[in-house]
C-alpha cells in the first residue's frame, strides 16, 4: 500500500524530468528573492538559466551550516516574512541556532512525506502512535505528529522521558507505535526489564521508528528485542523539514530517500566529487518544494551510500545506507580516525552488556569506554567481569586500532538521555 503511490513509484525518467523542472523553479526563486545566493550566483557568473540538466546541479553553489548561522534569523527567507507559518530552531553545538522557517506549504509537504514514510511501514488508519520525540522547537515531535494524524492515528503527544508514564500511557491506550531516539529506546527497554513488563505479553506495541541520531544494526537489534517490536530507522535534518526525508519501508534494507522533493549527491568530503556508485561519502542535498527557505546543495556532514538496486516495495526512490557517523563526529585517536559508531557495534553485539555507554577522551590521548553491564550480568563473579573486560578491549583494538581502557559499570550508572545522547566526552588537553 502507499500513500502517494503516483510520486513514490514513478518510473526513473519521469522522477528526473520533474526533478529538473523543480530544479529549475528552485533556482529561479533563490536568486530573485535570497541575497545570500544572488551574491553566490554572480561570484560564480551564473544566472538560473545555466541550468538545463540534472548534471548542472554540480555548478551551483553549495550551502554549509555556517551559512546558516550567518544568516541568522532571516536572511535566507525566500517568501515574506508574513508568509511563514512555522519556524523550528536546531542548536548543533555552538552559538546561535540555525532557524528554520516554513510556510503553509512547507507545513503540509512535511507531513505528506512522513505520512508516505509511515504507509511504508505498514503503519494505518487505527494505529495508536505515542510520540516520545521532544516537542518544541525540535523538528523530532511536530512533523511526524502531523503526518501520523493525515494517516489517520490516534496520537499520542506524550514527548520523551518519565517512561512509568509512558509505559501507562501504552497501557491505557493501547498505543500500537512509539517514535524515539535509539538512546532512549535502549533506556526504555532496561526499564521495561526492570519494572517486569514483558511488551509482548502487556503491551500491543507493533513497531517504532527511531532516529535523530546515528545508531548501529546491532543496535537495532537490542530495541526490537528488548520492546519486542519491529524498528524502522528514519532520517531527516531541520534544514529539510526535519524527520520523514528518508525512512525504510517494510523491507528493513536503507531507507527511501523522497528524491521527488530533495535532490541527493554523496561527495567525497575532501575533493567535493561524487564518490563512485554505491560507495560512501558525505550526504548533501537539495530541496526541490521547500517554498520558506529553499537549500541548494546542503552539506550535511552526514557520511551515508546510496542503494541503487530496486526495492522489492516497488518504490522507485534511492535508498540511503545507515549513516555511519558525521563527518564532524570523528574522533582522532592517537592518529587515527575513529567513529563512534564502530566503538558501538562493538559493544551492543557483546552477550552481557547492557545498553547504555560513554566514551571518555582524557589526558594527552587516552580513550576509556564505560558500558553498563545487563542486568542479568551484574552480580557475576570479578575473574568473569575481568575476563569480559578484557576481551571487549580486544575486541575494539581489532575495531579501532587503538586499544582503549574498558570500565564495566553497573547497570543505570550512566547518564541517560531523553533526546540526542552525548556518547563523546572529550576533556583532552592536546
Ligand atoms: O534529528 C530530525 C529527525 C527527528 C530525524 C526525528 C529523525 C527522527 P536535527 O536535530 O536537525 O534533525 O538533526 C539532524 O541528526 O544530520 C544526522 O546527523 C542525525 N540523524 C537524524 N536521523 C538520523 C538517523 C533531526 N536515522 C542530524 N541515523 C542529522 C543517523 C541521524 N543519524
Amino acid at each position: 500500500m502507499f500513500w502517494d503511490e503516483t510520486h513514490e513509484t514513478l518510473p526513473r525518467p519521469d522522477l528526473e524530468r520533474l526533478q529538473l523542472q523543480r530544479l529549475q523553479e528552485t533556482v529561479r526563486r533563490v536568486f530573485a528573492r535570497v541575497p545570500f545566493y544572488q551574491r553566490k550566483f554572480n561570484d560564480l557568473g551564473l544566472t538560473p538559466e545555466a541550468i538545463r540538466s540534472l548534471a548542472d546541479l554540480r555548478r551551483l553553489p553549495f550551502t554549509t551550516n555556517a551559512d546558516l548561522r550567518a544568516n541568522y534569523p532571516a536572511g535566507l527567507l525566500a517568501v515574506p516574512y508574513d508568509q511563514t507559518l512555522r519556524l523550528h530552531t536546531s542548536s548543533g553545538t555552538t552559538g546561535k541556532p540555525k532557524a528554520l522557517f516554513f510556510s503553509r506549504q512547507d507545513v503540509n509537504n512535511a507531513a505528506e512525506l512522513c505520512a508516505r514514510a509511515f504507509i511504508a511501514t505498514g503503519v494505518r488508519a487505527g494505529d495508536v502512535f505515542q510520540n516520545m520525540m521532544t516537542y518544541g522547537m525540535f523538528t523530532g515531535a511536530l512533523v511526524t505528529h502531523y503526518g501520523a494524524e493525515k494517516v489517520g492515528c490516534l496520537v499520542i503527544p506524550a514527548g520523551p522521558g518519565n517512561s512509568e508514564r509512558q509505559v501507562m500511557l501504552m497501557r491505557d491506550f493501547g498505543s500500537t507505535v512509539i517514535h524515539l531516539t535509539p538512546s532512549y529506546a535502549l533506556y526504555l527497554a532496561t526499564f521495561l526489564e526492570k519494572h517486569g513488563v514483558e511488551p509482548r505479553r502487556d503491551l500491543q506495541l507493533r513497531k517504532a521508528f527511531v532516529g535523530a541520531e546515528p545508531y548501529t544494526e546491532e543496535t537495532r537489534r537490542k530495541i526490537e528485542e528488548g520492546l519486542g517490536l519491529d524498528v524502522y530507522n528514519s532520517y531527516g535534518l531541520s534544514e529539510m523539514n526535519g524527520p520523514g526525508v528518508a525512512f525504510e519501508c517494510e523491507q528493513k534494507q536503507g531507507m527511501h530517500l523522497w528524491e521527488d522533493h530533495f535532490l541527493v549527491e554523496i561527495l567525497d568530503p575532501e575533493t567535493d566529487e561524487p564518490v563512485p556508485e554505491g560507495q560512501s561519502g558525505e550526504l548533501v542535498l537539495t530541496t526541490l518544494c521547500r517554498e520558506a527557505m529553499p537549500l541548494l546543495r546542503y552539506r550535511t556532514r552526514d557520511v551515508t551510500a546510496l542503494i541503487t538496486a530496486p526495492c522489492a516495495c516497488g518504490r522507485t526512490h534511492r535508498r540511503l545506507h545507515r549513516i555511519t557517523g558525521r563527518a564532524d563526529d570523528m574522533l582522532i585517536l592517537r592518529g587515527v580516525n575513529i567513529y563512534p559508531q564502530q566503538i558501538e557495534r562493538v559493544l551492543m553485539a557483546q552477550p552481557g552488556i547492557g545498553r547504555n555507554y560513554l566514551i571518555e577522551l582524557t589526558g594527552l590521548d587516552e580513550m576509556t569506554v564505560k558500558v553498563e553491564l545487563a542486568e542479568a550480568g551484574f552480580g557475576g563473579q570479578v575473574e568473569q567481569l575481568i575476563a569480559l573486560q578484557k576481551k571487549l578491549a580486544e575486541k575494539l583494538r581489532a575495531e579501532i586500532l587503538c586499544k582503549p581502557t574498558v570500565q564495566l559499570v553497573p547497570p543505570g550508572d550512566l547518564p541517560v538521555s531523553e533526546g540526542k545522547a552525548k556518547r563523546v566526552v572529550d576533556r583532552r588537553q592536546l
